[in-house]
């Protein structure tokens, strides 16, 4: 039999349009800027650079030193971190490559690590049991309460029961501010090393609209495409006595050459993240106005709304799975991933949406688009069904805030 040719570019080309024609509520996604796009595709993809910029091991790196070097500079300046005290690493694949990073760099095998729970809003890299990490070293969850904030005295217990080696703070699918201070302080307590995992929040951070973990956390790692509008990849942030530590981890430890065009790209993003501070500030009001909205239409929000760019919401509370309210949600062109809530017992049957703002604010939308969707969201989720009209608006929106190019 035939087959049928597939063309890249062609597949590529459709996925643009179903970008353009969605609303994009998850999270953790969020759209490029052209120059950071062109730098992607660039010659940059060409070149071999293991190694870090001066110590090389492929002659005709000069130009790339360059580039590593300014991205890293760009990221100190970002969270405005003097590099005296402060390196950082910009060559990791991704976030749970870095964080791997951050384990093989500063534990022994079987050290014991507290992280946030999958459950309570922890990322798999923070050890799950279908985390490779959790093989390697003993992982404890920590936990939220009945308020659904991070529960500090249950993780003040199990600090000083279990003495860890290391303390991640951070989240994929908490609203709340962390409080990155009393974790440090539970850290010191019992000589633990504080990871802060701003993946989800770094971009919030940068503009002051989120609790910065720089003051206080020993490394700190973001994933660059959530809010930095930078491409799939990672920064590493050390103070400078892990520094030898973390960087063999990167580079040979755990990875080869280092991805120059992603670094260009990154570099890139940093600086359209610094010039457009004002976006985090309308990337909270649309989280917060999406929240209120649909609370005040009978769809409860876990822990009673947001702190940050993204909003819990309680389907099962009224009558529908997060997997069945994603599958509603998708029919009209809105995307919002199902999330597992701290009382599910298995990601197959979550409670929850979780939906991110960061996508929608970068298309230009404000709280008065906020309130059509909220008003198209709750009518779906309480009634079970999608209406034309539903349709109707989504599209329109799509059409009128195009995805910028
Ligand atoms: N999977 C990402 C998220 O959706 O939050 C985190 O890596």
């Amino acid at each position: 039999m035939a087959q049928k040719k597939v063309s890249m570019h062609i597949l590529c080309a459709q996925e643009e349009k179903r970008q353009e024609m969605t609303l994009d509520f998850i999270a953790s996604e969020n759209y490029i800027p052209a120059s950071v796009r062109r730098l992607m595709g660039s010659v940059l993809a060409h070149k071999y650079a293991e190694g870090y910029p001066g110590r090389r091991y492929y002659p005709g790196c000069g130009i790339v030193d360059e580039v590593e070097q300014e991205t890293q500079r760009r990221a100190l300046d970002l969270f405005l971190l003097s590099a005296r005290v402060w390196g950082v690493n910009v060559q990791p694949y991704s976030g749970s490559i870095a964080n791997l990073a951050v384990y093989a760099a500063l534990l022994k095998p079987g050290d014991t690590v507290l992280a946030p729970a999958l459950a309570a809003g922890g990322h798999l890299s923070h050890g799950s049991k279908a985390s490779f990490s959790s093989k390697i070293f003993s992982f404890i969850s920590y936990g939220i309460d009945d308020a659904y904030r991070i529960d500090y005295h249950a993780l003040r217990r199990l600090v000083l029961e279990h003495r860890p080696r290391l303390i991640i703070s951070g989240a994929s699918a908490y609203p709340f501010r962390i409080d990155f201070k009393k974790i440090s302080a539970l850290a010191k307590e019992v000589g633990a090393i504080h990871l802060a995992d701003i993946s989800h929040y770094a971009g919030l951070i940068s503009a002051k609209q989120y609790p910065s973990p720089f003051v206080y956390a020993d490394v700190v790692m973001s994933t660059t495409h959530k809010s930095l509008f930078g491409p799939r990849g990672a920064m590493l942030f050390f103070r400078k006595q892990y520094e030898a530590a973390i960087q063999k981890a990167v580079f040979p430890g755990l990875q080869g050459g280092p991805h120059m065009h992603t670094i260009a790209a990154i570099g890139e993003g940093l600086l359209y993240a610094k010039k457009h501070r004002s976006y985090y500030k309308q990337v909270m009001r649309n989280a917060t106005r999406m929240a209120q909205q649909l609370s005040q239409k009978g769809i409860p929000i876990i822990g009673g709304g947001t702190q940050s760019h993204q909003v819990l919401v309680h389907t099962a509370a009224v009558g529908m799975r997060g997997d069945e309210a994603q599958e509603l949600l998708e029919q009209m062109g809105i995307l919002a991933n199902r999330n597992m809530i701290a009382s599910d017992m298995s990601p197959q049957n979550p409670s929850a949406i979780r939906l991110g703002t960061y996508a929608v604010t970068a298309r230009g939308m404000k709280e008065r688009e906020m309130d059509r969707i909220a008003e198209s969201i709750a009518t779906s989720i309480r009634t079970g069904v999608v209406s034309a009209g539903n349709i109707k608006t989504v599209a329109t929106l799509c059409k009128k805030f195009p995805i910028h190019k």
